[in-house]
């Protein structure tokens, strides 16, 4: 019978960019809402590590499957990190996306081209029921825009340029964004890591199937 893993998330997108992703793994994908968990785990970890941990063990136990959990967020150098671990909430309960990026806008007025440094960072944590919890990362680096461009994509993407393209990411369409970002990044270092630990815990179990045999009477 396949494993069951589940993607920690309310978000329907996630949900299909995540299993596309590991369609070859033989893994039955599900997630919060298919398994009937409606509550949301508090983020109270300050790195995107610790918070991507804590939802990956949380639900892992709420569930008893193996659980696929990522945080991730925009960090700004000249503004200390962020809003970092912050960057859904940022400014407060009540405001929309394009509240929050004018927040940053605000915050970076006279800020010159060349501090203008930021990158945006996924961690994807894995954690195996009652057992080991690790994680993978990916970044995307750029730089705060002077104005929103663009209409694709959600969150910061408007004011986050990247010179290469020419382009703020939300004047890339999703295509392109999805080959390039940093949640496609740490998915898949997360993806190999998967493989990894579902293998080791196969050989962990027929090895312990192997003990049992030998030491069961028959
Ligand atoms: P979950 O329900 O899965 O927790 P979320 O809305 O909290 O989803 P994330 O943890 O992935 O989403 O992202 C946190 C915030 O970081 C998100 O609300 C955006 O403001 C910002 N962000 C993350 N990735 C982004 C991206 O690719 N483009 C623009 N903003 C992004």
């Amino acid at each position: 019978m396949s494993r069951r893993l589940l993607i920690a998330t309310h978000n329907p997108g996630k949900v299909a960019e995540y299993k596309s992703l590991l369609a070859d793994l033989h893994l039955v994908v599900t997630w919060l809402d298919e398994v009937g968990i409606t509550e949301d785990v508090e983020e109270t970890e300050d790195t995107f590590e610790g918070n991507a941990i804590l939802k990956a063990r949380h639900y892992s136990a709420l569930s008893g499957l193996w659980t696929w959990a990522d945080d991730s967020g925009l960090e700004v150098d000249a503004l200390d990190g962020r809003p970092g671990v912050l960057s859904a909430r940022y400014g407060g309960k009540g405001l929309t996306d394009v509240d929050r990026y004018q927040k940053v806008l605000g915050e970076m007025a006279g800020i010159p081209e060349r501090q203008r440094t930021a990158r945006f960072r996924c961690v994807v944590a894995i954690a195996q029921p009652g057992g080991k919890v690790d994680t993978r990362d990916g970044t995307l680096e750029g730089l705060i825009a002077h104005a929103p461009r663009g209409n694709y994509g959600f969150g910061y993407d408007p004011i986050f340029y990247i010179p290469s393209f020419h382009a703020t990411l939300a004047e890339l369409e999703r295509g392109v964004k999805n080959e390039m970002s940093h949640r496609a990044e740490a998915a898949a270092r997360a993806r190999e890591l998967l493989g990894v630990m579902l293998s080791e815990a196969e050989g962990g179990r027929s090895e312990r199937d192997k003990e049992s045999a030998r030491v069961s009477p028959s």
